[in-house]
């Protein structure tokens, strides 16, 4: 099967020097229509944060003024499978990531919350909370709404993938931040870069790029997507695995498992 993926060798060049890429109209609005409604019904329901965790996996309360957070929607939603599963996207991220092929780590819906609780998503790397190794892994961000730094739109810094792998921050504390941690040891930060796009948008970030996203100043939640894919030369470190598949997986071994299904390659 031919895959039209928009990823070109100049993309895949500009993703390895920067850290992160945009492609402002990868799916339409209406592809997305179906996603926003498994997306609501899974966010107003009693559906656990994380399946089968203790207790959910529900995160504190301040971290919940960041980001309300649904993983692994595919598992209980076909609309949600149509996008993490989907292979144009997922052939993107196997060509940026240079990989033989990708597996789905996870997917989550990224809710941030409006009005006055709601608070930015602390400047982090993502590599600190997955059990990896070597760096490699990488998200797509998808658009569920219009997003700008008014509701929520995320900034990257441009080549902090090359720090590699740092310190977790914590999203629900106020002010712990991964760039003002690496200022205050003498490194040099570069600007950060916005990422507005119209809903259908996506971004594409290293796992160790450090990002952020500004409060939600509206009245209305800002929906967004994601799905983190594994290149097949990223092995599985041992420890946890939000998908419920670490007892059932070899620490230093790959990530071969029916929870972390094949998305693009062989
Ligand atoms: O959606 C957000 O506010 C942050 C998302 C994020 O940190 C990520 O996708 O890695």
């Amino acid at each position: 099967m031919t895959i039209h993926c928009p990823t070109t060798d100049e993309d895949v060049r500009s993703y390895c020097e920067r850290g992160y890429i945009q492609y402002p109209t990868f799916f339409s609005p209406d592809e997305l229509t179906a996603l926003r409604a498994a997306m609501e019904h899974a966010c107003t329901s009693t559906r656990e944060r994380i399946k089968g965790a203790p207790g959910g996996g529900r995160a504190s309360e301040e971290y919940e003024r960041a980001l309300n957070q649904k993983v692994n929607l595919w598992t209980d939603y076909p609309e949600a499978k149509a996008i993490t599963f989907h292979p144009r996207l997922a052939e993107a991220a196997r060509r940026l990531s240079g990989a033989r092929s990708v597996r789905l780590y996870h997917d989550h819906a990224l809710v941030k919350p409006g009005g006055e609780i709601s608070k930015a998503t602390n400047w982090h790397q993502d590599s600190p909370f997955w059990p990896m190794e070597p760096q490699g892994a990488l998200s797509a961000w998808i658009a569920v709404d219009d997003v700008d730094e008014n509701n929520g739109c995320m900034s990257f810094i441009p080549h902090s993938h090359r720090f590699g792998k740092l310190e977790a921050i914590p999203l629900g504390v106020d002010g712990a931040s991964i760039v003002t941690n690496m200022k205050a040891r003498g490194q040099e930060v570069a600007e950060p870069v916005a990422m507005p796009m119209r809903a259908g948008g996506v971004t594409f970030h290293h796992g160790c790029t450090f990002h952020y996203a500004t409060p939600n100043r509206t009245d209305r939640p800002r929906w967004a997507f994601a799905v983190i894919y594994i290149p097949d030369y990223v092995r599985f470190t041992g420890g946890s695995d939000p998908a419920g598949a670490a007892g059932e997986m070899t620490p230093g071994g790959s990530w071969e498992h029916p929870l972390h299904p094949l998305l693009a390659g062989e």
